[in-house]
């Protein structure tokens, strides 16, 4: 089923699960290479997501401030490439949505457990915003809050479950959008987390 939420956004329901053991194994092999972790933000603060990445680049955030780096500053080492399983489902669901030509160079992943959050905020820190962002929910649910250009602008809740993917262009790319903290609970498949995969063109 596609819903469209705003013009540029779609909602593709269950878009993932045909792909979730192709998925999940490919998650084991990026967190081998680079495990989950809390990182701080320039504020000072220690996120309640923890994150990993994989592809050409990764999302990193410290005291100095957020960008995307080639290595992982935990490691030292490249992130895990981008599986062929990953690349599949983000072109694939880029192209229901209506974005063709979308090839992400990254992929960050994640983590949520309960109580875990994401305030609202902009995806600003990539070099062009011509590209979708691509989305996949894997595990427990969680309420999405999705806003407008303006930090003020109203805001809209989606409860995003296992297999949802959601792709984020156009007008919406720069929406303000956050995560409510998540419930207690457990994911047959997952236990007690949320994973979000986010497909970006970041370089
Ligand atoms: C998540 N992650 O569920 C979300 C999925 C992040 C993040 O927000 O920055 O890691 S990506 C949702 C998204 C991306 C770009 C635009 C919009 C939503 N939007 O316009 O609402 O962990
Ligand atoms: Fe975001």
């Amino acid at each position: 089923a596609r819903e469209k939420l705003a013009e540029g956004a779609v909602l593709l329901r269950g878009f993932a699960l045909d792909c979730e053991v192709d998925l999940l194994a490919a998650i084991q092999a990026i967190t081998t290479v680079s495990p989950f972790r809390r990182m701080a933000t320039p504020g000072g603060h220690v996120m309640s997501v923890a994150m990993t990445n994989c592809g050409q680049a990764g999302w990193v955030t410290d005291r100095t401030g957020y960008h995307y780096d080639a290595t992982d500053p935990e490691t030292g080492k490249p992130w895990h490439p981008m599986p062929e399983s990953f690349m599949a489902l983000a072109v694939f669901a880029a192209t229901e949505a209506g974005y063709c030509r979308f090839r992400p160079d990254t992929c960050l992943i994640n983590r949520y457990e309960p109580g875990a959050k994401l305030s609202l905020h902009q995806d600003r820190n990539e070099r062009e915003f011509a590209h979708p962002i691509v989305s996949v929910s894997l595990g427990l649910p969680a309420t999405f809050q999705f806003g407008g250009l303006r930090r003020a602008d109203p805001i809209r809740k989606y409860a995003l479950r296992h297999g949802d993917v959601a792709v984020w262009g156009g007008p919406s790319r720069l929406c303000h959008h956050g995560v409510l903290a998540l419930k207690e609970g457990a994911h047959p498949k997952l236990g007690r987390m949320r994973l979000n995969l986010t497909f970006r063109g970041a370089l």
